[in-house]
């Protein structure tokens, strides 16, 4: 029970918790009370963590009344709420977040220069929670982040991991992975919940069994279990007194060890279980766009799940609420099929538990999820083999084969006699093995299923699930991603908001559309040369971070071409760094001169999942190509390859408002939408790009001029597919590319070893599965375009400018603007 035994009779005991006081003096006094009965120090004696750590306390004590007031102000109004299940969030640093959220900046820097501290140094010591591996989990962050910010209740479920995506580093030039120790200096954002523990269980069999009145029932009867501990954080909306939930959940041994055991003398036998069970929230899966079907994921996944809805259920609706009613009050928003098996969950739990029937519980739990898919490559769907999912969860099996006839029939129906259609479309693959469509299943149980872009949105309906699309044309919708605006352009580009602030207002950071009142002032050279100046002062805050944090030096005055993205074969970073070898081959050639090379810096930022060796060898090659060619006194400093190990959200918010150039160069039809495209963009970079994911509407609303196009359309790329492609032809029939590559062939970059880089060579010359060398001549010639138009910086900068004035659209607040009015049909408290 929550609550007091007996009413309170104290006068504080009931009263609203209070923030402490708006002003210097009283931030100061927070400030040193949290540090000394906090962290146990004296000012005198604290460490840069303990300040750190007092710092954030004290912010969170700005944060606690709301954070409190919204929770019953949510409850009693007994609205409709979205409950976004996600294996994962990609948050980034919570210290300077919270503080834009409370527009406590400019005091926190006060009063602790007041106490002789620096803002940024203890900003520094904070080491952001890398709870995701790329796209995905850092969309679910902006998506929570624009949702508190519009007064929508929600509440975020995931899982906490011990270690996030592992720490990149690089040796020799190859990637090595270290753990993600992200809690070892303490978490101040968290508060955890042991004592609202969730049982989750696994394993076992199922039962039949005649209930009190005569009903034939199941139940499940489980060999193990874990708790789930929750972990609630703060999700603050920018100035609007609103602060939402997340709730991570941490696996702990339902009991800690066994007791004969430990006292027969074999301690490692005795505490075997807790391992066992902690190892489910252990580590985040590295796998970013081809899951791995491993018995702990689908630990993970049913783990986290299992706690959530169980916590929805008894936690947030009242005691004597009528589930039969629980989509008035709950959407379910699946980020990707990893969370899918609280379909089956909530099936489990209304009829074995709740006691309702087949038809009841279904007739719910079809109104209770939308599905958003992610991907277009055939191998990011996930398909669990039967057997590991009986063996882990043997009565959600049954309920998905039951789920299988049930929609079967209705296949049967609208298609009699198509036999063929009904084992295409079928929720259980029966080869190579058997094994259950997660996308099928969760297309089926959706109220809506959506795409993250326009162009995903339609080759998901056309290509991906044509037989679903057909059948439930109006299920089908699309949602455009977005970024928060406030990380990512209020917070990460304190410049270009001071002078977006100065010319238009500050009603942008939560109307992003009103950017577009910025396009008459391109024209404006007073104007141009302050988003000239801010670009500028960028780039020196970038040079000072990478020479601090990699020994990287940023030359003054050059082109900043950025690819920041995880490493994958169809995002082709190996078509960038053909065209860095043609640069450099050109000069060592004599077909450039020096001074026909635009001083370019190529920012590489990538992460390759640490068992896709084609991704590792990639990196490998980058960082070779970068040593020879920054080394290289022939090219004079003009080209430079910098290659920062670690890419992450803290890293993205100072490189992205520094670039002049996004590269986002996918081959078209493979991107779902990507979301660095859109934060380069608002950030005032131009994009050189396919058209492909999010970048055809980026391309659409910044009009042709200001981005650089190039490459196969997806139906020429179809085309040329079926035709039948040969890289080959393209190396042969290209002597600007040919020699590109035989220069890497020669060894230049391996120190003679003329065959240290053939399985990435040879994968380009002979199979080129993602099309590099077909696109190679479109794009070296999208660069020379580049180069000209950067050849007239004025004319750059006017770019620039109509790239942030017209790209408002990729704010996620509009996005859940799509979600709400297309598939959530929820309301905003306001
Ligand atoms: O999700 C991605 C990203 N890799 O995380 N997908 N997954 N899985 C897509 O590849 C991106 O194109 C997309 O922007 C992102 C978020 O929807």
């Amino acid at each position: 029970a929550l609550g007091p035994t007996q009413p309170p009779t104290h006068p504080l005991a009931t009263a609203p918790v209070g923030a402490p006081p708006f002003s210097v003096d009283g931030f100061v006094k927070e400030f040193i009370h949290e540090l000394n009965t906090n962290q146990g120090v004296a000012l005198s004696r604290s460490s840069v963590n303990d300040q750190y750590l007092a710092l954030a306390s004290t912010v969170k004590n700005y944060l606690m009344a709301r954070w409190l007031e919204t929770g019953r102000k949510t409850r009693d109004a007994k609205v409709k709420a979205v409950g976004y299940l996600s294996a994962e969030y990609l948050l980034g640093r919570q210290l300077g977040n919270a503080l834009l959220a409370t527009d406590l900046n400019d005091i926190a820097k006060k009063g602790l220069e007041l106490c002789g501290l620096d803002l940024v140094t203890l900003r520094n010591q904070e080491v952001e929670p890398g709870l995701g591996n790329g796209g995905l989990g850092r969309l679910a962050a902006c998506f929570i982040d624009s949702l508190a910010t519009m007064d929508v209740p929600c509440i975020g479920y995931g899982i906490r991991y011990e270690y996030g995506i592992f720490r990149q580093t690089f040796v020799d030039g190859r990637q090595v992975e270290q753990p993600d120790t992200w809690l070892a200096l303490g978490s101040p954002w968290e508060f955890p919940h042991p004592e609202a523990s969730v049982q989750v269980n696994f394993g076992g069999r199922t039962e039949t069994y005649t209930d009190a009145d005569g009903t034939e029932r199941t139940r499940w009867v489980p060999e193990w279990n874990v708790l789930g501990v929750p972990y609630n954080y703060m999700v603050p909306g920018y100035l609007n007194g609103r602060v939402n939930t997340l709730r991570l959940w941490s696996a702990q041994a339902t009991k800690a060890f066994d007791l004969a055991i430990f006292n027969a003398g074999d301690y490692a036998q005795a505490v075997r279980a807790q391992t066992f069970a902690e190892n489910i929230s252990k580590v985040l899966y590295p796998e970013d766009s081809t899951p791995q079907g491993k018995e702990l994921r689908l630990q993970q996944q049913y783990f986290f799940v299992a706690c959530s809805l169980r916590d929805f259920i008894e936690n947030e609706l009242e005691d004597d609420f009528d589930l039969h009613d629980l989509d008035q009050r709950i959407i379910f928003q699946l980020n990707d099929t990893h969370p899918v098996i609280a379909v089956p969950e909530l099936m489990r739990i209304l009829m074995d538990e709740k006691g309702f029937s087949w038809d009841e519980a279904w007739e719910v739990t079809s109104k209770c999820f939308a599905y958003t898919c992610h991907t277009l490559l055939p191998e990011a769907l996930e398909v669990w083999s039967t057997d590991l999912l009986g063996r882990l969860l043997p009565r959600h099996l049954e309920i998905i084969y039951a789920i299988n006839e049930q929609f079967l029939a209705e296949v049967r129906e609208a298609y009699p006699g198509d036999e063929l259609r009904a084992r295409r479309m079928s929720i259980i693959a029966e080869f190579p093995e058997r094994g259950v469509r997660m996308a099928y299943l969760s297309t089926y149980a959706a109220t809506k299923v959506n795409g993250v872009a326009a162009l995903h949105s339609q080759l998901l309906r056309d290509k991906v699930l044509p037989d679903f699309s057909e059948l439930w044309p109006d299920k089908f919708t699309n949602v455009t991603n977005g970024v928060t605006p406030r990380r990512f352009v209020k917070m990460a580009n304190p410049k270009l908001s001071e002078l977006i602030n100065d010319t238009i207002g500050a009603g942008w950071v939560t109307d992003l559309e009103r950017l577009k009142e910025l396009e008459p002032f391109a024209e404006d050279p007073e104007f141009r040369e302050r988003f000239a100046e801010a670009k500028a002062w960028n780039k020196r805050r970038l040079t000072q971070v990478l020479r601090n944090r990699d020994g990287i030096d940023l030359p003054d005055g050059h082109l900043l071409d950025v690819m920041v993205k995880r490493l994958h074969e169809y995002k082709r970073q190996s078509l960038k760094l053909l065209h860095i070898v043609s640069l450099y081959e050109q000069v060592l050639s004599g077909k450039l001169t020096v001074d026909q090379v635009t001083p370019r810096t190529v920012v590489f930022g990538a992460k390759a999942a640490p068992g896709y060796k084609m991704a590792k060898d990639t990196i490998h090659l980058i960082n070779k190509v970068a040593e020879v060619v920054n080394a290289d006194p022939k090219l004079e400093g003009r080209l430079k390859v910098a290659f920062p190990a670690n890419y992450n959200v803290t890293l993205a918010e100072k490189l992205i408002p520094a670039a002049d150039l996004s590269e986002q160069i996918s081959l078209a039809g493979m991107e779902a939408s990507g979301t660095g495209n859109m934060k380069c963009a608002l950030n005032g970079a131009l994009t050189i790009g396919t058209d492909d994911g999010a970048n055809v509407e980026i391309r659409e609303l910044v009009g042709d001029k200001h981005f650089f196009l190039f490459g196969m359309s997806e139906p020429e790329v179809a085309d040329l597919g079926a035709k039948g492609y040969s890289p080959g032809a393209y190396y042969e029939g290209n002597a600007q590319l040919k020699a590109a590559i035989d220069l890497i062939l020669s060894g230049h970059f391996s120190g003679g070893d003329q065959h240290l880089f053939d399985s990435v060579v040879y994968n380009l010359l002979h199979s080129d599965r993602f099309m590099a060398l077909a696109d190679f001549q479109s794009y070296v010639d999208a660069q020379a375009r580049v180069e000209e138009r950067y050849a007239d910086r004025d004319a750059w900068t006017r770019s620039a400018i109509l790239n942030v004035a017209r790209t408002g659209f990729f704010s996620s607040d509009r996005s859940m603007r799509d979600y709400i009015q297309r598939i959530w049909h929820t309301q905003p408290m306001l």
